[in-house]
């Protein structure tokens, strides 16, 4: 494919159809100007359709909440790592971010008296998330779609972005091929939305699909001059499933311990009491997952390597209404139905808590006309995030970041352009193409091997250096990958990509896991197993030809007025709070 690449232009570009995505161009549209979203997917098949168990607001349906506690929750698990304006702004702003998605017809669970219904979630102090049954991510979807196609926002589909172009420390738009036919285009915008997701494909056992999660965005925002912190900081959530093989990973919902779902090991063990025995199930993430890891890792777990989690004990309606999905998705993968027989689970990466350092108000990364939303962002989670508050940031921070976009938009005297850049972009991808003598997809597969040894639910300096080696073999086969038009269309290139971009991502995260010498929420160093006495973000940038320099910063201090609920003593035991 040697022609020149179609031009479209617009004011606003989104590059991500996703929760966070759709909000964007939601506000920008709505501030009034041209705005077009780019979908490496189908319009409706956004990895947000997965999220499952909940979002949250501190809207108070059952609880005294307010935002100042689930600031202090959000906080308090994330390890004094997160960005306090961040977390500030995500916690005053969910409810009313809520209430509009409501508003637009969500069909989230309703008290009898009508009030948008509200369930625990680990290590929350109250019951806060709302929920769609165990589809909410897909509920939520769904809304933001509506909105769009209703304001006729287009969404192009099964499109690949292979670089943002800019230039002078400008973004000015991107370079993408469509998969199916392979056309290149290059979309020129006064500003772009990055709301791409997080790298959590690049483990063996992962609650991400094939062809997403492998860290795209965050390897276009670093080669724009972006900065990215804290990507060692992983969640690992506790209960993914354990087999069959196409099925490894998927995510089996916080909602179903939520809901009253209990942990056992092989010996019939209910092993969180020698955990956690205050919150059990309902402790915080990293601690569950930390804790099936290690039933798992001292052999006390089942057939296929996992822990067992069981609802046999709740109402088969309770099962039927409340975790609908779950239930099928057993049904269908392993024809076990989990009113009668337990579930085999095991940890499996699931969220990016490291991302692209943003500025909390505008989301705006540093490089003049760039924004980011979402998971591909940093800042509010630190070291543990909270179920539930990841569909929170997608609508909240979407909605800044598509205003922010607009307001440069609408503000700009005249249109940035580089026509270097533009043949850069070009050259960048055209050197993907042609025969090689390895395939993108195993290469994939051995990247995601190595990760999850070396940089799993636990890692040591040892494990983290050797997983660093084996990432310079893995760049030599990069080179050799056959990419070429198949049936399928593009699908190899956009997998050749894929490679191009999972290096540095997990060059950045094995460098920051290898420099975090302690263990801190989902970070688990065995030779490094104590907290640090003051917590740290790590940050990386390119310092030139690909190489990556890291720094640590000081994290912003809580301000006065919030810290005295910080102090408070843990929430109270969650047993007898679940089944009212
Ligand atoms: O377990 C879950 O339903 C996941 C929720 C989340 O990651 O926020």
């Amino acid at each position: 494919m040697s022609e020149s690449p179609a031009l479209v232009t617009c004011n606003v570009l989104v590059l991500g159809a996703g929760a966070a995505g759709l909000r964007a161009a939601i506000a920008a549209h709505d501030a009034a100007v041209d705005t077009m979203i780019l979908g490496s997917r189908g319009r409706a098949d956004a990895h947000t359709a997965l999220a499952a168990g909940g979002i949250n607001a501190a809207l108070g349906t059952h609880d005294p909440d307010d935002w100042r506690q689930h600031f202090a929750d959000t906080y308090v698990e994330g390890h004094a790592l997160a960005d306090p304006p961040a977390i500030e702004l995500l916690c005053r702003e969910a409810p009313r971010a809520l209430e509009e998605l409501a508003a637009w017809g969500c069909p989230f669970a309703r008290t009898p008296d009508g009030r948008l219904d509200q369930r625990y979630f680990g290590a929350h102090r109250h019951r806060r998330t709302c929920y769609a049954g165990d589809y909410t991510g897909r509920a939520v979807l769904d809304t933001l779609l509506a909105q769009v196609t209703r304001r006729g926002v287009p969404i192009v589909e099964q499109t690949y972005v292979s670089s943002l172009l800019c230039d002078g420390g400008v973004c000015f738009g991107a370079y993408a091929f469509d998969v199916a036919t392979g056309r290149r285009t290059a979309y020129l915008a006064d500003a772009v939305v990055l709301a791409t997701g997080g790298h959590t494909r690049l483990w063996r056992y992962s609650s991400s699909r094939r062809d997403e999660n492998y860290g795209d965005g965050m390897a276009l925002a670093l080669a724009a001059g972006c900065e990215l912190g804290d990507m060692e900081m992983v969640q690992f959530h506790p209960t993914g499933m354990t087999h069959p093989e196409e099925w490894a990973g998927a995510l089996v919902t916080e909602a179903v311990r939520g809901e009253g779902g209990k942990l056992f090991n092989a010996a019939g063990e209910r092993f969180m009491g020698r955990y956690d025995p205050d919150r059990m199930e309902l402790s915080a993430r990293d601690r569950v997952a930390a804790a099936n890891y290690v039933e798992i890792a001292e052999g006390r777990g089942g057939p296929h390597g996992g822990v067992f989690l069981d609802v046999s004990h709740l109402d088969r309606e309770q099962i039927t209404e409340k975790l609908p999905r779950i239930q099928r998705q057993f049904l269908e993968a392993q024809m076990l139905d989990i009113t009668a027989g337990h579930m085999e689970v095991t940890p499996t990466a699931h969220y990016a808590m490291g991302g692209v350092v943003v500025e909390p108000e505008s989301h705006g990364t540093g490089v003049d006309g760039l924004y980011a939303a979402g998971e591909v962002t940093t800042g509010v989670h630190g070291a543990n995030r909270l179920g539930g508050n990841s569909l929170t940031e997608t609508v909240v921070f979407g909605r800044r970041a598509g205003e922010a976009a607009a307001t440069r938009a609408r503000t700009l005297g005249a249109a940035h352009r580089s026509g270097s850049a533009l043949v850069e972009a070009g050259e960048h991808l055209e050197a993907l193409v042609g025969p090689g003598d390895a395939f993108a997809l195993p290469v994939l597969r051995h990247l995601r091997d190595l990760m999850w040894r070396g940089c799993g639910v636990v890692r040591s300096a040892a494990s983290l250096r050797e997983a660093l080696g084996a990432l310079d073999d893995v760049r030599l086969a990069s080179a050799r990958i056959d990419v070429q038009p198949s049936p399928g269309g593009w699908v190899d290139l956009a997998r050749a990509c894929a490679v191009r971009a999972a290096l540095p991502c997990c060059e950045a995260t094995l460098r920051g896991a290898l420099a975090r010498e302690e263990s801190r929420g989902a970070h688990r160093r065995s030779d490094h197993p104590e907290e640090a006495p003051s917590p740290y973000n790590l940050v990386v940038a390119e310092r030139g030809r690909g190489t990556l320099g890291i720094e640590a910063r000081a994290p912003r201090r809580v301000p006065d007025e919030l810290r005295p609920l910080l102090a408070e003593p843990p929430a109270e035991a969650a047993a007898g709070k679940l089944l009212e």
